[in-house]
């Protein structure tokens, strides 16, 4: 796993911050990390940032006002006592699966964004998990990778709206893409489904290796922003101790030509 680390330099640096983040994400490893980006109340650091790659920012309603910043732009990704939504994980102190975000939407953001705010009271727990989507098809068979892209997967089976896509797409320049999430497609699929589709259970089995490799994953630092390619890189995090008062700021930017 490749991460490109990037410095904040202040407003007058952001142009050229961008400019290097951008790089990461299309032609890179499509992880990076800014260091030193400010933590402040009103999180305009931050938000510059977001703003500057001109996309239109992914808001989530459905989730409780008070894990939002921002008019909503902004989502709090801590353990929240008050959560009862068994497949938001993000308000858990659970362990969080490697996965792409909004797996279940028509057009899922492009880029996801994760400052840390507070880290765990441990060090060794609360790590972020990443993988390029790369490594893990080099795991998997030309079958299996086959299955993937072709077959039509069930993401949401809502009244007013049917998303089903395959979990591997190749880009125009022959990139593969994915969109996945295990939670969310057990829940669709039921889990006698689930447990039939074999090429799906021999990604999650490569998905768990790569957990396992201590190179996979990361500690961040307060002021840590870590930015993704939500089609070419999975994320996820260790468990936590609870009540350990982490804190993660999370922004999604839908940025079409990325
Ligand atoms: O807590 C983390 O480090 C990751 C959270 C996450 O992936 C999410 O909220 O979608
Ligand atoms: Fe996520």
């Amino acid at each position: 796993m490749y991460i490109h680390w990037l410095q904040w330099k202040g407003i007058n640096e952001l142009k050229n911050l961008v400019n290097q983040i951008h790089k990461a994400l299309s032609i890179g490893s499509g992880i990076c990390i800014v260091k030193n980006v400010p933590i402040d109340d009103d999180n305009a650091s931050y938000l510059s940032i977001a703003k500057a790659f001109g996309g239109e920012f992914h808001r989530d309603l459905r989730m409780p006002s008070r894990a939002m910043e921002a008019d909503s732009v902004i989502y709090r990704v801590e353990e929240d006592p008050l959560n009862t939504n068994e497949y938001a994980y993000s308000a858990t102190n659970a362990h969080f699966p490697l996965h792409t975000d909004c797996a279940h939407f028509l057009y899922p953001a492009q880029v996801m964004m994760l400052l840390c705010c507070q880290p765990s009271i441990n060090d060794g727990d609360g790590k972020s998990i990443l993988t390029n989507v790369d490594d893990v098809l080099k795991m998997l068979t030309e079958q299996q990778i086959s299955d993937l892209a072709t077959s039509q997967f069930p993401w949401w089976q809502g009244a007013n709206q049917q998303v089903r896509a395959p979990i591997l797409t190749k880009t125009a320049e022959g990139h593969w893409w994915i969109r996945f999430n295990q939670a969310t497609l057990r829940r669709e699929m039921g889990e006698d489904e689930f447990a039939k589709a074999s090429a799906l259970q021999s990604l999650i089995h490569v998905l768990n290796k790569i957990e396992v490799n201590p190179s996979h994953s990361i500690s961040l630092a307060s002021g840590d922003l870590l930015i993704v390619h939500n089609q070419r890189v999975l994320h996820g995090r260790t468990a936590f101790t609870s009540k350990s008062s982490r804190l993660l700021k999370r922004i999604r930017v839908r940025v079409p030509d990325l």
